[in-house]
């Protein structure tokens, strides 16, 4: 891979981007969202008009909490993670290109429907398996660790690619002030459950909400596992998972949860939402190999959604030096 890059238009800071930058943006977003060789699901319609654009460009990445927190951000940047040589993806693009569906399977359309839901107050129960459970409202939540950011790659089981920055903490050492008991070696993680305002739940009325994820407690401990409250420099805009969002950035992306609202350490491996939907597809690992496909299609390629580069997938997403250890290679 080169060393030298030409930064794109999209890379001119935000004060300055002209409409026909972000005009163009949006043709990147839909070209990307155009996936169809790969069997990915359409975005939004192409019909935009240029004003609404610019609009929506600053729209979408609105933190969910307003300006509560602001003086949080930004972190400093840890510099211990950097992105392998792949380049950060642009804020508008991930911004615009969501699963979350709570929201919607639309991956265009989440951040609109998601930019209104109420994230204030937020509570998050940390309960089984330790000797402190706790109740965590938002100030706990910003204020038990200090923030720091780190550029992570991420990558979902449908093949698509990201590069960017999560502000946060490490998961282990959130864990830890619970006092995790020697018989814990699962941690649970559940996502919010409001049918009533959450047009995804309420559409998809037989999936069994709310979301819920696992991890081995071992692989949670893991320094690369990371709390995200905040992206791109500032607190989680509501499609990336405000106000407490899980990343995992060796596994598909399904297995870094967001909106979490209860967290429970336990002795046997907890149920998976999409293992439970579809057991052959989603396994409880889900760990990034491009040896072994998915069912439906071959994870050997990833494409990058900031570039539409299409390249090789890499075993643990590239971070085989920091999590190769954890496993056998049997799990699935
Ligand atoms: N609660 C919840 N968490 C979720 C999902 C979801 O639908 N609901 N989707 C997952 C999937 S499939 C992916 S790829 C990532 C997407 O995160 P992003 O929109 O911030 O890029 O969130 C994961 N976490
Ligand atoms: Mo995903």
């Amino acid at each position: 891979m080169t060393s030298i890059r030409i930064p794109p238009s999209w890379e001119i800071p935000e004060g300055l981007a002209t409409p026909e930058s972000i005009y163009l943006d949006r043709r990147r977003v839909v070209k990307a969202l155009g996936l169809s060789a790969l069997g990915l699901t359409l975005g939004p319609s192409t019909g935009c008009i240029l004003a609404e654009d610019a609009i929506n460009a600053h729209r979408m990445v609105q933190p969910a909490l307003g300006k509560r927190f602001a003086d949080k951000f930004p972190a400093p940047q840890n510099q211990a993670y950097d992105l392998g040589g792949r380049p950060l993806t642009p804020e508008k693009v991930p911004a615009a290109y969501n699963n979350f569906y709570e929201f919607s399977t639309n991956k265009g359309k989440v951040w609109g429907l998601a930019e209104d839901y109420p994230v204030d107050p937020w509570k998050i129960e940390v309960t089984g398996l330790v000797a402190k459970p706790r109740t965590l409202d938002l100030d706990d939540l910003f204020g038990i660790l200090p923030l720091e950011e780190r550029l992570y790659r991420f990558r979902c089981v449908e093949r698509w690619a990201m590069q960017v920055p999560w502000t946060g903490y490490p998961l282990g050492k959130f864990l830890s002030l619970f006092e995790p008991l020697s018989t814990a070696r699962y941690v649970r993680f559940v996502s919010f459950n409001d049918p009533q305002r959450l047009p995804g739940q309420k559409a998809l009325a037989n999936y069994p909400w709310p979301y819920y994820e696992a991890h081995r407690l071992d692989e949670a401990m893991n320094p690369l596992a990371f709390v995200a409250l905040g992206i791109y420099g500032h607190a989680m805009p509501m499609q990336h998972g405000a106000p407490w969002r899980v990343v995992m950035p060796w596994k598909y992306g399904y297995k870094s949860p967001k909106s979490i609202v209860r967290i429970e350490l336990t002795a046997e491996q907890p149920p998976t939402f999409w293992h439970d939907l579809q057991p052959p597809e989603y396994g409880f690992y889900s760990n990034v190999d491009p040896k072994k496909p998915h069912p439906r299609w071959s994870q050997a390629v990833e494409e990058d959604i900031g570039t539409l580069e299409k390249r090789p997938t890499e075993l643990y997403n590239g971070y085989v030096e920091q999590v190769g250890a954890l496993y056998d290679g049997s799990e699935v």
